[in-house]
């Protein structure tokens, strides 16, 4: 009843509150251990432990993923969580043996067997064939007088560290320490943390095993890798149920057990492939028409222009700033006739204003988040104080989601979430500032801000994904998101929030956004040329370069930055920018497939070189290259002035993309690249599809595929994925279509073959162009099981032979001996 916010004493009090969220390590002789070993139960796929002062529950869910849980009282509730959507009670649980001996009980169900010393509660995990994993000889302790959760693990000094979300350091997190707490750092700067989107997942590689662990825990927590003794893991938690899935097996395995686990990313339709634009902010509209012309004049492919927050009425989501933009729907009109897609900002800061009409409907409905008392907490953002919707609330997703319909039928056709750690613009270091004690719904079981804190970005695009769904049944959503937790990747698109525009931070998005793809987040990207700054023009050419072969690929800057459009920097680089992006749109069947990849099976679209060559050490700490897709391996330059860089080339056959020359590896090789060059490299016995540029997704009906052939002598096999890039029913046998397309070599002949591995999906195109890369000799003659050749040319100099043919199955060349 009464509002206390205006009090400097209640402020002070929550400041304080604030502070004890961060509550500092229990000291060693409070915590609690559970001790030894009492009594032992098993379930059908579980074992359950009664110790002196803990209780455990291990469930192996599947052959390579086994959950323990771990209660100082004796209560294992059922496993709510917002980031998993399989619970445990869904799985097809593995038969399990259990082995009791004198000193400990192990339980084993094919790659993993944990075992419990009697005497100590402490923990070994083996795989199935003896190997340790991990040690934890006190095991899972508790702190009684506040909650927080410790627990210590070794593993092997030599172990490489990845995930945890979004980290802006280097790629393997070894002799680190790392905060989950989702916060607006308001630009980041190398080693800050935490930022933006944190997730408990984390994997840890050492040589061929990979281990995963996903602490499916919301609460504040920290997390130590190896920073006193390499290998050591020490994880604490301000709160929550201990509850761990370990999985084990290849990378990606690996991703596979946590995206079976926290979910995977749907198919987004093709133009979110394509290029963004964006700036804070395009206004009014004759800007964004400019902007539009300016792409299509110039032929830069361009599919997504993007509406930061100035096109709102003061800041109000959901609204129109109808000073700036009279008619949207005929500007909406115009940019759709251009072929372009409108992408619009919603923040979850909602204005306290009453007329305003999601803040008259958030107050009828009580859809706010508040403070015990009843009173909604009240925090400034950009139009001033604002209250926020509680999206743990079922009802407030809903009311939420339906908010959306006006500006989908006005036209918008994408979304961007963003300030939703919580941000809130206090001046103070740390903006982020819901206090700990604010109430959330939790699905009407109610629940405090530290508990849904992290979840709060995955819970609000979560009500904004299935507004668009159920609002536009028959359309793909695209929504974009800069927080999240475990299962972000169920809901939206990512990218890597507030950088710079130095070269550190163009090394950094690439770091970022190889580590997401290890949390499971496998579309994401950085603000091209940097968010606060300007870039030089060769700072931005090579970003551009990097973006063209990122997840995501946008241009986006910061209030009164100046223009970072392609063409603001002078005729080099927009022509340089040019390339790059039609050369994207060329790769956009290869892209597409490397994204359908990921829907699959969780892997990531942009893969560390630890990610595809595990075994090999060298690549453990490699983030200044990595793999887009199956078969490109990227190697950009990343310093100011440098032409030529060292490359490290895996084992395996590799060719140089723009000159065609072939390399051995494990090698290490020095390759030069003038300002137009980006190092690329094409894994020995791929079929890179490509189409021709289009300026916009569905420009034209594509008429030619062309495959580029790198034929080599071990048989290799890549996959293409196709649709019509755009229905909902996608999954349906007639709308896609995956082919593979085998290729191997001898010194006399180079053989293909096309085989559709799943669907019917016709595409439109009536010929396919075959590009033989590094012929040493000519042909003499061409074998093909079906169609007709149009045409056929040997090119002498290049050592290419290009043909182009009706349809493909059965393929064989012959060659001079
Ligand atoms: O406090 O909407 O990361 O991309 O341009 C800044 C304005 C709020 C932060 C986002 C950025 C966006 C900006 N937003």
């Amino acid at each position: 009843s009464s509002d206390l916010r205006g009090f400097p004493l209640w402020r002070a009090i929550l400041r304080q509150l604030h502070q004890t969220g961060k509550q500092p390590a229990p000291t060693p002789e409070d915590l609690l251990f559970p001790g030894r070993v009492i009594g032992v139960a098993t379930e059908p796929g579980a074992l359950v432990i009664r110790s002196e002062h803990a209780f455990m529950r291990i469930d192996a869910l599947a052959g390579n993923l086994i959950l323990l849980r771990v209660s100082m009282d004796g209560r294992f509730l059922a496993p709510f969580s917002y980031g998993v959507c399989k619970d445990p009670g869904e799985w097809d649980r593995p038969d399990i043996q259990i082995e009791e001996s004198q000193a400990a009980l192990e339980v084993s169900a094919g790659d993993l067997a944990l075992s419990i010393d009697r005497a100590t509660s402490g923990l070994t995990l083996r795989t199935g064939d003896g190997h340790v994993l991990l040690q934890s000889p006190a095991g899972v302790g508790a702190h009684p007088p506040d909650g927080q959760l410790v627990w210590q693990a070794r593993l092997s000094p030599e172990t490489a560290f990845y995930g945890l979300g979004e980290k802006a350091s280097a790629l393997n997190h070894a002799g680190r320490a790392f905060e989950l707490w989702n916060t607006d750092p308001a630009l980041y700067d190398r080693g800050d943390d935490p930022i933006y989107m944190s997730i408990p997942f984390l994997v840890a590689l050492k040589e061929s095993i990979t281990l995963g662990l996903f602490f499916d825990n919301p609460y504040r927590t920290w997390l130590e890798l190896g920073t006193q003794n390499a290998g050591e893991v020490s994880y604490r938690a301000t709160g929550g149920e201990f509850r761990l899935y370990l999985m084990s097996g290849t990378p990606r395995e690996v991703m596979t057990a946590y995206t079976d686990l926290t979910g995977r990313t749907a198919l987004p339709p093709l133009w979110a492939l394509g290029f963004h634009q964006s700036r804070w902010s395009y206004y009014p509209d004759s800007r964004v028409q400019e902007i539009a012309h300016e792409f299509r004049t110039r032929h830069i492919p361009c599919d997504v222009i993007h509406f930061d927050i100035h096109y709102m009425d003061g800041y109000r989501c959901f609204t129109w700033d109808k000073q700036h933009f009279p008619d949207p729907i005929s500007m909406l009109d115009e940019l759709h006739g251009m072929g372009f897609k409108a992408l619009s900002m919603i923040d979850p800061g909602i204005k306290v204003d009453p007329g305003y009409h999601v803040y008259d409907q958030g107050i009828e409905r009580g859809a706010f988040i508040s403070y015990p008392d009843g009173v909604p907490f009240t925090g400034p953002v950009w139009p001033g104080d604002c209250h926020f919707p509680d999206f743990s609330d079922p009802e407030v997703r809903e009311w939420w989601g339906g908010l959306y319909r006006d500006l989908l039928e006005t036209g918008v056709d994408a979304f961007w979430n963003d300030m939703n750690e919580i941000a809130l613009i206090t001046g103070s270091p740390h903006p982020t500032w819901v206090p700990d004690i604010v109430r959330h719904s939790r699905e009407g079981q109610g629940a405090a801000h530290a508990e849904i804190h992290n979840q709060y970005a995955l819970l609000m695009t979560r009500a904004s994904r299935d507004g668009m769904r159920r609002l536009q049944p028959d359309k793909r959503p695209v929504l974009l998101t800069r927080s999240g937790w475990a299962g972000i990747q169920r809901h939206a698109m990512h990218w890597t929030g507030d950088n710079r525009s130095t070269w550190d931070h163009l090394h950094l998005s690439i770091q970022m956004v190889l580590n997401l793809g290890w949390s499971g987040v496998p579309i994401t990207g950085p603000d091209v040329g940097g968010f606060a700054g300007g870039p030089s023009p060769e700072l931005y050419t090579r970003w551009m370069q990097v973006g063209a072969f990122t997840p995501f690929l946008r241009v986006h800057s910061m209030i009164s930055s100046p223009d970072q459009e392609p063409w603001a920097f002078g005729p080099e680089t927009e022509s340089i920018c040019r390339d790059y992006i039609a050369l994207r749109y060329r790769l956009l069947p290869y892209i597409y497939t490397a994204i359908w990849q990921s829907v699959r099976s969780g892997m990531p679209v942009a893969r560390a070189m630890s990610f595809a060559f595990p075994e090999d050490k060298d690549t453990h700490s490699l983030d200044t290259q990595y793999l887009f897709g199956d078969s490109i391996l990227v190697a950009p330059i990343l310093e100011e002035g440098a032409v030529r860089r060292e490359v490290y080339i895996p084992a395996g056959c590799w060719i140089d993309f723009w000159e065609d020359r072939t390399y051995e590896g494990p090698i290490r090789i020095a390759v030069d690249a003038l300002l137009d060059r980006l190092p690329l490299f094409i894994r020995g016995g791929a079929v890179i599809p490509m189409w021709p540029v289009q300026q916009y997704v569905g420009e034209r009906t594509i008429d030619t595929l062309t495959l580029h052939c790198y034929p080599s002598p071990s048989t290799h096999t890549s996959t293409l994925y196709e649709d019509d890039g755009i229905s909902v029913d996608h999954t349906d046998e007639s709308a896609h279509r995956v082919s593979l397309f085998e290729t191997s070599r001898s010194d006399t002949s180079v053989r293909i073959s096309r085989s559709v591995a799943a669907g019917a999906f016709e595409p439109g195109y009536r010929q396919i162009t075959l590009i033989i890369h590094s012929l040493d000799r000519p042909p003499v003659s061409v074998e093909l099981d079906r169609g007709d050749i149009l045409q056929q040319e040997w090119d002498q100099e290049t050592n290419k032979f290009s043909l182009t043919i009706t349809t493909i199955g059965e393929f064989i060349l012959t060659m001079v001996p």
